[in-house]
């Protein structure tokens, strides 16, 4: 056991930055590297990591006090593990030195801008971080960015971070998707300098844009930011449009809220500024759960939604009795077990996807004794090259061949319009020891059942070791639940949004099935088809399921 105090590092060239949210608390059981504090410039917030693990003996500032490299933080008791060498103060920073940053990509700033031509963004100088996952894109082609506007974020096992543009502009492309892993100098997006303005008045903001932090740090400040006088001249309205564009939150509130879906763009900040705090984030989460909260996006875009969200006794609302309070320690020896972060996560999403979706599950049979026999001759042939021909695989390309001929399965509700898809991504619920993820198979059907099976094995054993990524878990159509491995007959998946429909698959069983003239052993396999009855209806459901069991049973139907 040691006493460490912890540090403010290396955070550029920001100033007497003021403490805008304490997030531990005397007591508190730390990590290093987790979030103590956030601080906000005129520029924008960060977040201040702790250098060491331990357990917090007394806190040094408060909330509003102005810092500074170097200021004590806290005081942290630290345990064996916790060498101040694993985890040295500076390397600790979330936003590594914008004074470093600045000069490589924001001194080019106003020359590009001036000149109205193509402009390509880069990663600044993000200090130690290496090949950062993007996990959110936060523009699109066709947007007009401010100079410091965040463009991306980006994810390391460490923080995640926002890129800000080094340049105003009108993007012209993504030079980036979601997953790509990123370094210094690659190219985020290409602008087209100064709004696309033809002969682009020498912007009033050019001045300013050496002067931005082109380090990645953090959301801005909403309301100090300089986008409106980055703007071009002759589109005074964009200003606004910008600003309300980006909530104003920190980049943990912002993955908080991501991960749980929460948008942060209807909340209203209870923090200075208005800034978006975790409590509000959580504060919205309890909210629709207890059913006083609805928003006007969920009204508009989802009516079901607004069925379960509002009101009380008019038969509008859930107006549920309050959760039991029982001292379950009275009645026998209990443990408590805090729940896994992904069991968090994926509660919340399936709890909203079972309380806002009207569910009917549909359960069907297919004769899978051709199939089955057919996989087993293939494992056998290829036994040697190490290929598992999986029933799974099999299932997500019978799928596919549903999907073609019942397009309202391949859908998203967004409001009052079907987003029908023409790309055919389908995710599988994996059983991890911290919970249940969905990776995606991405385009699926062009790919054989061999390189299906192979993604498959890959994409499980990363969900095992919980090393999938966002990119490995987005974007799907359609998803399918197996639990054939393991048992049962039927069960009833929840859809996972904003997909319409799931399918659960469970243990194949031998049944004797009439032929004409005798009863015959046929492997069945049990089919449960969840849908939306907002977007299916029962007998399209019902059609599908044949198909796909017509499609199990003689799977030369998928070449059709
Ligand atoms: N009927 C009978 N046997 C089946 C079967 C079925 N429908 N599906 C698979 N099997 C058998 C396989 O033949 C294999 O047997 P062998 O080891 O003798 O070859 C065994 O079960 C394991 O199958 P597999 O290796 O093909 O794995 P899988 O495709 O069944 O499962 C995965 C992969 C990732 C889906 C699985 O590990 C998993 O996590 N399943 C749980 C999903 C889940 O939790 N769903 C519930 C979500 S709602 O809470």
């Amino acid at each position: 056991m040691a006493l460490v105090e912890v540090k403010v590092p290396d955070i550029g060239d920001f100033k007497d930055v003021a403490i805008i949210e304490m997030l531990v608390a005397v007591g508190d059981s730390i990590r290093a590297e987790q979030s103590l504090i956030t601080v906000e410039s005129d520029k924008a917030s960060m977040e201040i990591p702790s250098s060491h693990a331990g357990v917090i003996k007394s806190l040094k500032v408060k909330l509003g006090d102005k810092l500074n490299i170097g200021d004590v933080i806290l005081e942290l008791e630290t345990g064996a593990a916790a060498s101040p060498a694993s985890a040295p103060a500076p390397a600790a920073s979330p936003a590594p030195s914008p004074a470093v940053a600045a000069p490589s990509a924001a001194s080019a700033a106003p020359a590009a801008a001036a000149s109205g031509g193509s402009v390509t963004v880069r990663v600044p100088d993000i200090g130690d971080f290496k090949d950062v996952a993007v996990i959110e894109l936060l523009v699109k082609p066709g947007d007009t960015v401010a100079v410091d506007q965040s463009l991306i974020t980006v994810e390391s096992d460490k923080a995640s971070m926002e890129i800000p543009s080094s340049h105003a502009g009108v993007v012209q492309s993504l030079e980036v998707k979601l997953g790509d892993k990123l370094n210094i100098g690659d190219a985020v997006l290409t602008l087209l300098a100064g709004g696309g303005a033809p002969a682009p008045a020498p912007v009033a903001a050019a001045p300013a844009a050496p002067a931005a932090p082109a380090a990645p740090v953090a959301t801005p400040s909403a309301p100090s930011q300089p986008a409106a006088a980055a703007l071009p001249a002759h589109d005074p309205t964009a200003a606004g449009a910008l600003s309300s564009k980006l909530p104003h939150a920190s980049p943990s509130v912002r993955k908080f809220a991501r991960e749980l879906g929460v948008p942060l763009g209807e909340l209203k900040g209870s923090g200075p500024k208005g800034r978006i705090t975790q409590d509000d984030v959580a504060g919205f989460i309890k909210a629709v759960m207890s059913g006083a909260t609805q928003t006007q996006a969920q009204a508009a875009k989802a009516p079901a939604a607004a069925a379960a969200g509002a009101g009380t006794g008019t038969g509008t609302g859930l107006n549920l009795l309050a959760w039991p309070q029982v001292d379950f320690a009275k009645f026998g020896v209990v443990e408590r077990k805090p729940l896994s972060r992904i069991k968090k996560i994926s509660g919340a999403n399936l709890h909203r996807n079972w309380v806002v979706i009207p569910h009917v599950t549909n359960h069907d049979e297919a004769d899978i004794t051709e199939l089955e026999a057919f996989r087993v001759a293939m494992n056998k042939e290829h036994e040697k090259a190490g290929v598992k021909f999986t029933l799974l695989a099999f299932l997500i390309k019978a799928c596919v061949a549903a999907l073609k001929k019942f397009p309202e399965f391949n859908a998203s509700l967004d409001g009052d319009e079907l987003v029908l898809k023409k790309y055919f991504h389908i995710g599988f619920a994996a059983d991890t020891p911290n919970g249940l993820v969905v990776p995606v198979i991405k385009d699926a059907d062009q790919k054989g059942i061999i390189q299906i099976a192979k993604e498959m094995s890959e994409l499980a054993a990363k969900a095992r070791d919980g090393k999938l990524g966002p990119a490995d878990m987005t974007g799907g159509c359609f998803s399918i639940s197996s639990l054939g491995g393991i048992g049962g007959t039927y069960f009833t998946p929840i859809i996972n949004a904003p997909e319409v429909a799931i399918l659960g698959v469970c243990k194949g069983f031998m049944k004797p099935v009439w032929n004409g003239s005798s009863f015959e052993p046929r492997l069945t396999l049990p089919l449960s088809l969840s849908w939306d009855h907002r977007v299916i209806d029962g007998a399209s459901a019902a059609r599908f399921n044949a198909y796909l069991a017509a499609v199990l049973a003689d799977f030369r139907r998928v070449l059709l």
